[in-house]
């Protein structure tokens, strides 16, 4: 993203930059701010008038905390839990996709949320082509944005209903991925930032974890699987060295719970277990906040540029292709990101 000509960088930091300007030839009457750092504040503004979209899948097996993990990422009943519904109701014959949104806000920047549920994947007799509604998902939301940017007249914003990112839920099994995980991923990685986590960690003991989560590893890398955030991606060293160490830290073995313990006078969000309590946000019992922290926290809108950036742009390439090269008019001036 930085790429620039060194000659045409002038450093131009407020007061301090005068003296050094003597010997450049360029740009030598660096006299006084101009304030091109006000950007980011400005930028600051924007994104706080008018919040911002995230949308966020949830696949793997019923039962498996699904829900459960996203309350606790948001900490808030984002995500509406089976319990309550009933029996029949409970495993849909084919794989649904429902989403809900909520605006969640915090120090004054409103985020919609939108948790897209995928009822009834891997529930099935036969889950042979389970992926294939999620795929049809992912995709219509796509060519939904497509349509609203070849518009003529456009919308200064463009609902953005992309999948951003699709947590998949590995089985706690303690043996190795199943048929259908790696058909999942394989499918879909190439159309949606994938990261998969370990469901319901507080089931396996710390060595049968260590263990799952290498055989898993080592099954992702065999079956040739990308998640996100693909090596292929990585913008230069920093993002490099940055995602090395989560992806070797991946796939994320989590925990979540609603249920407040007392843990040394403080109350906070665990399981309770045969070896005791489980705490969710510590970094000892679980790896909760690791993906916390890298989802929320340091790649939200990363998660969402290369949404627009890399699958957006593959299924747009594609589609105006089969049109014949049938090309939008105004193609080249669409929004960065969609904030
Ligand atoms: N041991 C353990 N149990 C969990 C965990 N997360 C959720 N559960 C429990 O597992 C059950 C199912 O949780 P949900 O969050 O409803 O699971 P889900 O994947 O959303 O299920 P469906 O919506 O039916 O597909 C509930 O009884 C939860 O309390 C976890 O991390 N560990
Ligand atoms: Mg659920």
């Amino acid at each position: 993203a930085d790429i620039h000509a060194a000659a045409h960088t002038l450093a131009h930091n407020g007061g301090q930059g005068h003296g050094g300007s003597h010997g450049a030839g360029v740009g030598s009457a660096l006299l006084g701010y101009i304030g091109i750092d006000t950007i980011i504040e400005q930028m600051r503004k924007k994104t706080m008038k008018t919040g911002f979209d995230f949308n966020i899948m949830v696949v793997g097996n019923s039962g498996l905390g699904k829900s459960t993990l996203v309350n606790t990422l948001f900490k808030s009943q984002v995500s509406r839990r089976s319990a309550g519904w009933t029996r029949d109701e409970k495993i849909p014959k084919t794989v649904e996709v429902k989403a809900v949104s909520h605006v969640l806000e915090e120090g004054g920047v409103k985020m919609k949320l939108t948790v897209i549920d995928t009822p009834g994947f891997g529930d099935q007799i036969n889950n042979e082509n389970c992926w294939e509604p999620i795929s049809k998902y992912i995709n219509e939301q796509y060519e939904k944005f497509l349509k609203e940017e070849v518009n003529i007249t456009r919308k200064k914003r463009i609902p953005d209903t992309r999948v951003h990112c699709c947590l998949y839920f590995i089985s706690p099994t303690g043996h190795s991925l199943r048929q259908l995980d790696v058909e999942f991923m394989k499918r879909l990685s190439h159309s949606v930032n994938i990261i998969p986590v370990i469901a319901k960690a507080d089931t396996m003991t710390m060595e049968e974890r260590q263990e799952f989560k290498q055989r898993v590893r080592k099954e992702l890398e065999m079956g040739g699987i990308e998640f996100y955030p693909q090596k292929e991606f990585d913008e230069d060293m920093e993002d490099k060295s940055d995602n090395d160490k989560i992806r070797e830290a991946m796939p994320f073995a989590v925990v979540g719970s609603d249920k407040e313990y007392q843990v040394n006078a403080k109350r906070v969000l665990g399981r309770k277990t045969a070896w005791g309590i489980v705490e969710v946000e510590n970094p000892n019992h679980c790896e909760f906040a690791q993906l916390r922290d890298f989802l929320i926290r340091s790649h939200l809108q990363d998660l969402k540029e290369v949404t627009h950036n890399i699958h957006y742009e593959t299924y747009r390439a594609k589609r105006l292709h089969e049109n014949g090269g049938l090309h939008p008019v105004s193609c080249n001036d669409t929004q960065e990101s969609n904030l």
